[in-house]
């Protein structure tokens, strides 16, 4: 279990850590000169029985806020330390107000330098601290009066800490690990520090840094200051990387170690957000503000989603857009202050960590967002019933470091279909299938000359317009299911067929006379346009037509034949068996040099014939391409 110091200067955090674990936290030799705390400090205090209390000490002065701010994103309980002598001051609320936007409801406040005041000042000072946490998640926790000079209480304290227990943090996902030091020991090289937020972390594993992507491999680890084999959910972890672009200037505080399935930086991040009552101003579409998530600190801009400004004391939908890329998944909290640095001014949790860049504001968007917003055993049900009509599963699963296991688990509670990582409902998909009908029906009937659609026109036409990947997978649904044909580059009803127009059909009725009597050597496009007065660019589109469905081959282009004459001259050139040259094959035909070589580059081209010098030998498997090759 980790709990975190807060308070404002020079309250005797650090002292109260040092009474309770026997360690002094200040370890910068500035920190030791100058009596107060600047960075973050780490203690344990062993008990003896295998329990442990680990703690992150932070510093109060107001110009470290944001170091403070690094250490609190990871802990499972605030000790929440406020001078019996001054009461309190603006860190103690400031430091109050992060914890309660933090959303921490486990924490006890330590009333110290006890030994400096009598009993009736003290019992003031609880009266005041009592009034400061009814208004935050801290509303109620215990105040243990306490001195670190007397020891007066520090046993007490101790015990109530422990009864807190650990926030739970999950440990059925991935491994995160949030980087908040990173340093070169000798002999050993690269180390790296920080709370472990889910999963576990093993030696061995093969990791990556967010967001630089970079990988390194865990040669050894600390848990809570214990060498181990593998790091939980809720520790602290030091982790000794080895990686071939490693070093100590690539890897800063903020990072994450991460599993490589949870390696996604972003810089979109649609979060709930809560304006403090103690702001002086309502906040403003796009303010500048600096970002905390995590124990990472990037400078970012507010858009604020549902309205044009937000009140003090109201929560609205935000997006924040950072000015460089960030590792966070939904639920990470996020802490803002003013762009001077001087206060903290608003704090939420992330939604989606993959914020849309346009149309972020639709309704279609700020309900599908309310959805997303909900916790994991409710939100599928609620974002596949979305008017967007599916789930990207993949993305889900990350932004909520599901495992795959886990995500088909929900997905299928929520009464949700998977289609090529894509989840939809069951009323979705018949929905789509029967649009699918409609509009190829409806196609098909307006356009009785066409065989069908090509996929992209489909998708534009279809009543619900779908991405194109999530309409490949509806499309290859129903393909295998029969209910529509994919015709070489057209989807049609599988009923279809083409009708041609009855001028058409007086034509073709002509031309396949021509190409019946000639069959080994038919007349051309430019012929059949001559003889029987038509233009020749409707003859050519009749002709690939026809090709389409199957009745004739364009062997050559104007060179059309039918299709079981080249099923026949297949079989014709099977019959010359292995060996045989064009002059034989034109023989057999008695179609002319030029022809007959057509059709041999034809069956070439098609694997039908394999050439060798001015040999040929046909292929056995593709003998049956156009029809059973008879002759
Ligand atoms: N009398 C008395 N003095 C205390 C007690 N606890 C701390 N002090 C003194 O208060 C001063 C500040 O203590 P720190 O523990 O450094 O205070 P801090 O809250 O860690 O300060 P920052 O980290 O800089 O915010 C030191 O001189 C301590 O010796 C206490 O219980 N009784
Ligand atoms: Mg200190």
């Amino acid at each position: 279990m980790i709990v975190g110091t807060a308070g404002h200067i020079d309250h005797g955090k650090t002292a109260l850590v040092k009474a309770l674990t026997g360690v002094d936290a200040d370890r910068l030799k500035e920190e030791k000169s100058r009596g107060i705390t600047i960075d973050l400090g780490y203690a344990y205090s062993d008990l003896g029985d295998g329990r442990q209390l680990g703690f992150v000490d932070v510093p109060g002065h107001e110009r470290f806020v944001h170091n403070m701010l690094a250490g609190a994103t990871g802990i499972d309980a605030a000790l929440l330390v406020v001078s019996a002598a001054e009461g309190v001051k603006p860190q103690t609320v400031e430091h109050l107000q992060i914890m309660d936007l933090l959303g921490l409801g486990r924490g006890i406040v330590a009333l110290t330098k006890a030994d400096l005041v009598n009993d009736d000042q003290l019992l003031e000072r609880m009266a005041e601290v009592e009034t400061l946490l009814s208004t935050t998640s801290l509303k109620g926790a215990e105040i243990v009066p306490v001195s670190a000079v007397t020891g007066q209480g520090i046993e007490e304290l101790k015990a109530k800490l422990l009864v807190l227990g650990e926030s739970g943090k999950g440990t059925t996902g991935h491994a995160r690990l949030a980087v908040d030091r990173c340093f070169l020991l000798a002999g050993a090289g690269v180390v790296v520090t920080g709370t472990v937020h889910a999963g576990e972390i093993r030696v061995g594993d093969h990791l990556l840094l967010t967001p630089s992507g970079l990988e390194a491999r865990v040669r050894s680890l600390h848990a809570q200051n214990r060498a181990a084999e593998v790091g939980h959910a809720g520790e602290r972890c030091a982790l000794n990387l080895s990686g071939a672009r490693l070093s100590k200037e690539a890897i800063k505080r903020g990072d994450w170690v991460v599993s490589p399935a949870l390696h996604a930086p972003t810089d979109r991040l649609d979060v709930g957000l809560t304006l403090l009552a103690s702001e002086p101003q309502p906040l403003k579409h796009w303010s500048p503000a600096h970002v905390h998530i995590g124990a990472a600190h990037v400078m970012g801009r507010i858009a604020l989603l549902d309205r044009e400004q937000l009140v003090p004391g109201s929560s609205c939908l935000a997006q924040l857009v950072l000015d460089e890329k960030i590792g966070t998944l939904a639920g990470d909290r996020v802490i803002l202050r003013d762009p001077s640095a001087s206060r903290t001014m608003a704090g939420g949790a992330v939604i989606d960590p993959f914020g849309p860049p346009r149309n972020r504001r639709t309704p279609r968007r700020l309900s599908e967002l309310r959805a997303l917003g909900r916790p994991d055993a409710s939100v599928l049900a609620a974002l596949l019933a979305e008017e967007v009509g599916y789930v990207d599963t993949a993305r889900f699963g990350v932004a909520r470091n599901l495992k795959a296991a886990e995500l088909d688990r929900l997905l299928a509670e929520a009464g949700g279909t998977k289609l090529a990582g894509f989840g939809f409902l069951a009323a979705t998909l018949a929905a789509a299938r029967a649009d699918f009908a409609d509009t190829l029906k409806a196609f098909h009937e307006n356009s009785p000359d066409s065989l069908g659609l090509p996929p992209e026109r489909l998708r534009i036409t279809l009543k619900k317009r779908w991405p194109p990947a999530v309409f490949a997978a509806l499309l290859e649904h129903e393909v295998a299911a029969k209910t529509v044909a994919l015709d070489g580059a057209l989807v049609r009803l599988p009923g279809h067929s083409l009708k041609l127009g009855a001028r058409d059909e007086a034509l073709w009725k002509k031309i396949s006379a021509d190409l019946t009597r000639d069959r080994f050597r038919p007349p051309r496009v430019r012929d059949f346009a001559q003889t029987y007065g038509a233009p020749e660019a409707n003859v050519r589109k009749l002709l690939r037509q026809l090709a389409k469905l199957g009745r004739v081959v364009e062997i050559a282009p104007d060179q059309f034949f039918l299709r079981p004459v080249v099923a026949e001259m297949i079989g014709i050139a099977n019959q010359l068996g292995n060996d045989f040259t064009a002059a034989q094959f034109r023989d057999r035909l008695d179609n002319g040099r030029k022809v007959a070589i057509l059709i041999l580059e034809f069956f070439d081209r098609h694997g039908i014939t394999v050439r060798r010098g001015d040999l040929r030998r046909t292929v056995p498997q593709k003998l049956g391409q156009y029809g059973q090759a008879t002759g």
